[in-house]
């Protein structure tokens, strides 16, 4: 049976209902939080640990989706039940979002929570035998100091991997993205979900992406040397628009490495475009006055609209794999596809997907016309120095991924 679980919801009398009727079916401890911000403040020391989360989605603040986000960046993967009173085709959405995120999600409940869906989405995880799994990551979360990490920059222990984006038309390569990688001699690999947030809070992300902006424009400088131009993403944080010097800085470090800006996309998350329009609009205008492209990175995650993100001077778009991944059996997700695909195009922004994963969701975003795409399906990222050998295996399934291909032979 379950032992302990927590109900996250801003209604006292709805989490207080809910907690009832859990401990009714028998679990021992429950846990109560009126807020996400709550919840992922107080979870790692609520003892013990909670086997399941039951979330409402409509909160004050941060909603029951943003809370799913943040569970995820933390790295607290438990599995889950999603409660709302709105219609069946959203809190299925937020399932199947969960679901890619890489939660569990045990059922999705139409509120008044009652009885019999509880009970029912609890049968989930004896029958799966996935209910005390909570991250076997986390057990080092707390341990990584932040002067580790600041001793791993110095020393050089963050290393870049890159992940090709092709031409959704050909499948030919345009560019990689530079994704930072951290392997602890002690600890092994930390993902970048956690070091980043790490480098975020503890004032080292400028550091930290200087380390990746150097390899990675080295690296590119090495394949324009040998005639192979591939476009290079970087990932910014909204923290470093703090800073004054990042334009200069950055622009210095391509004169060094004899590259041109527009060989460079910088990705910028969907939500600190949002917290950026401020201070940061500055910093992305005379990015991209020099030349520079500007990717809204995460697209669909952040609550922006269209309207708001086309007043900054972005060239591209990134749509979220949350959306991109399963959506050739999920019609919400392509309703969603389509209408960012859409907009995407009337403001004359390149459209990327990324997490495309299987040659359904590769075959529906080409006939919806995106224009690039990025994935699992294409290519995991890797070491810069296996990027050529992966391009000529790649040749070799460029028939296959044309939009016009049907990996038949002719
Ligand atoms: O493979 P992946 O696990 O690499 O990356 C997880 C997340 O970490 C992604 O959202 C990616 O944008 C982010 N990330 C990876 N490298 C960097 C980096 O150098 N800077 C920033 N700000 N984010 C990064
Ligand atoms: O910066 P951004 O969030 O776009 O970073 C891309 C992240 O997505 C990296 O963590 C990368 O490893 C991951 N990723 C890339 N392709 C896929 C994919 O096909 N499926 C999944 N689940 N993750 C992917
Ligand atoms: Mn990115």
């Amino acid at each position: 049976m379950l032992h302990s679980l927590l109900v996250i919801d801003d209604s006292k009398l709805q989490r207080e209902h809910t907690a009832d009727l859990c401990r009714a079916l028998g679990v021992v401890i429950v846990h109560e939080a009126a807020s996400g911000t709550e919840a992922i403040e107080r979870f790692d020391s609520l003892s013990p640990r909670p086997e399941l989360i039951v979330v409402d989605l409509e909160m004050p603040g941060m909603d029951g989706i943003e809370t799913i986000y943040q569970f995820m960046r933390q790295q607290y993967i438990v599995p889950l039940i999603v409660a709302s009173a709105r219609e069946s085709a959203l809190i299925q959405a937020v399932e199947g979002a969960a679901r890619n995120l890489g939660f569990h999600v045990l059922g999705a409940i139409k509120k008044p929570v009652n009885s019999d869906s509880l009970q029912a989405a609890f049968a989930q995880i004896k029958q799966r035998g996935h209910a005390t799994r909570v991250d076997g990551r986390d057990a080092v979360h707390s341990e990584i100091a932040a002067e580790q990490l600041n001793r791993a920059i110095a020393d050089q222990q963050i290393h870049v991997h890159y992940q090709p984006k092709v031409d959704m038309r050909t499948g030919i390569v345009r560019g990689v993205e530079a994704l930072a990688r951290w392997s602890e001699p002690e600890l092994g690999p930390i993902r970048p979900d956690r070091f980043i947030a790490l480098a975020e809070r503890e004032g080292l992300i400028y550091p930290l992406t200087l380390a990746v902006m150097s390899q990675a424009l080295a690296q590119a400088a090495e394949w324009n040397a040998r005639g192979l131009r591939l476009s290079m993403a970087i990932n910014l944080s909204p923290g470093l628009f703090a800073d004054a010097a990042l334009v200069d800085h950055v622009c210095q470090m391509l004169t060094l490495a004899g590259l041109q800006p527009s060989q460079i996309v910088l990705e910028i998350t969907e939500s600190s475009v949002l917290a950026s329009l401020g201070v940061g609009l500055g910093a992305l205008a005379r990015f991209r006055l020099k030349g520079f492209g500007l990717s809204i990175d995460d697209y669909g995650t952040g609550f922006a609209s269209m309207q708001r993100l086309a007043r900054g001077p972005f060239t591209e778009i990134k749509l979220d794999r949350t959306f991109v991944n399963g959506a050739h059996r999920n019609e919400n997700l392509r309703v969603i596809l389509q209408s960012a695909l859409d907009m995407g195009r009337r403001l004359e922004l390149t459209t990327v997907a990324e997490g495309i994963e299987t040659l359904e969701d590769w075959r529906l975003l080409q006939n919806y016309g995106c224009s690039m795409g990025q994935g699992y399906f294409i290519a995991r990222p890797m070491p810069g120095n296996e990027i050529p050998q992966w391009l000529k295996r790649h040749q070799r399934t460029l028939r296959t991924l044309r939009s016009d291909g049907n990996g038949s032979s002719t």
